[in-house]
């Protein structure tokens, strides 16, 4: 039974080490980071479990396979203690690893968690659903979907400021998205930053996000709404800080000024974005 605890041993020693380590490629967001390094963890476990698995099967199917006089299992506490133990251990892991991603703000929490705050500036009658941000510069960002496209109003605007189809957002802060829909059921998917929630009529929710990577990431429509549901596309535009203050100046439809300030520098605005587009790796 000296092997069976040795084994035992090495494989506590091993989840010790799969709960520091972390994944090290580069990735688009931080809701990206978490998923795929839950997903690494999770791997971590599972390809020793099932290498000892397979590996104890071919063995005894190869050892035993001329055995004419097989004999009934005698019982064997020790092993029955060792593996449920192992059992337990390996259990409390994945409990323990998947609660901290799925309990996070950033995958499950933004609605679930924290009590509701009123969100000025939505455009809809209601905010049930809308988490106002924890964080003092957050970026608050509404997306309101319907038959065929999506809309995204701009709450940090000074005025108004509604645009459909782009999503222009900024790399390395914190983005509140306040997902609806005016009609019936969407779905908001971004498979690239690893983003997704669906979309209710008469209910927000709340995606909280940071890019880490600036760039074009496709927008799609994830849930089937109708004839026009292929073509429910959209573009995620993620800039630089600055370039955002700009693009809200630039293109925020205010009563005071704000014609002067389009016609000032538009140009230059959308020539800075689309060179920094051009220079990150996609
Ligand atoms: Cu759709």
């Amino acid at each position: 039974m000296r092997q069976a605890r040795r084994i035992a041993a090495a494989l506590a020693g091993f989840l010790a080490f799969a709960a520091i380590v972390e994944p090290a490629a580069a990735q688009t967001s931080i809701n990206e980071e978490l998923i795929w390094g839950l997903n690494n963890k999770l791997l971590y476990v599972a390809v020793p479990i099932t290498v000892l698995v397979e590996g104890i099967l071919i063995y005894t199917i190869w050892e035993y396979r001329n055995n004419d006089e097989p004999q009934p299992t005698r019982e064997n506490r020790r092993l029955e203690i060792t593996w449920t133990v192992a059992t337990a251990i390996i259990l409390l892991f994945v409990g323990v690893a998947s609660y901290q991603v799925l309990g996070s703000a950033f995958i499950g929490g933004a609605t679930a968690s924290g009590a509701q705050e009123n969100v000025e500036g939505l455009s809809q009658d209601y905010d049930e659903g809308a988490q106002a941000p924890a964080e003092e510069n957050a970026v608050q960002i509404e997306v309101v979907s319907q038959k065929y496209f999506w809309q995204f109003n701009h709450m940090e605007a000074d005025g108004e400021l509604t645009e459909s189809d782009t999503l222009v957002m900024p790399a390395n802060t914190t983005v509140y998205l306040y997902v609806t829909s005016t009609d019936w059921l969407h779905a908001f998917h971004a498979p690239d930053l690893a983003l997704k929630q669906d979309a209710f009529p008469g209910e927000y929710h709340t995606i909280k996000t940071e890019v880490y990577e600036q760039g074009t990431y496709q927008l799609y429509c994830a849930e089937y709404c109708g004839v026009g549901h292929s073509g429910m596309l959209g573009t995620i535009e993620v800039v630089s800080q600055e370039e955002y203050q700009q693009y809200l100046e630039e293109n925020a439809d205010s009563g005071s000024g704000g014609g002067n300030a389009s016609g000032n520098s538009s140009g230059n605005a959308s020539g800075n974005a689309s060179a920094a587009l051009a220079a990150s790796p996609a």
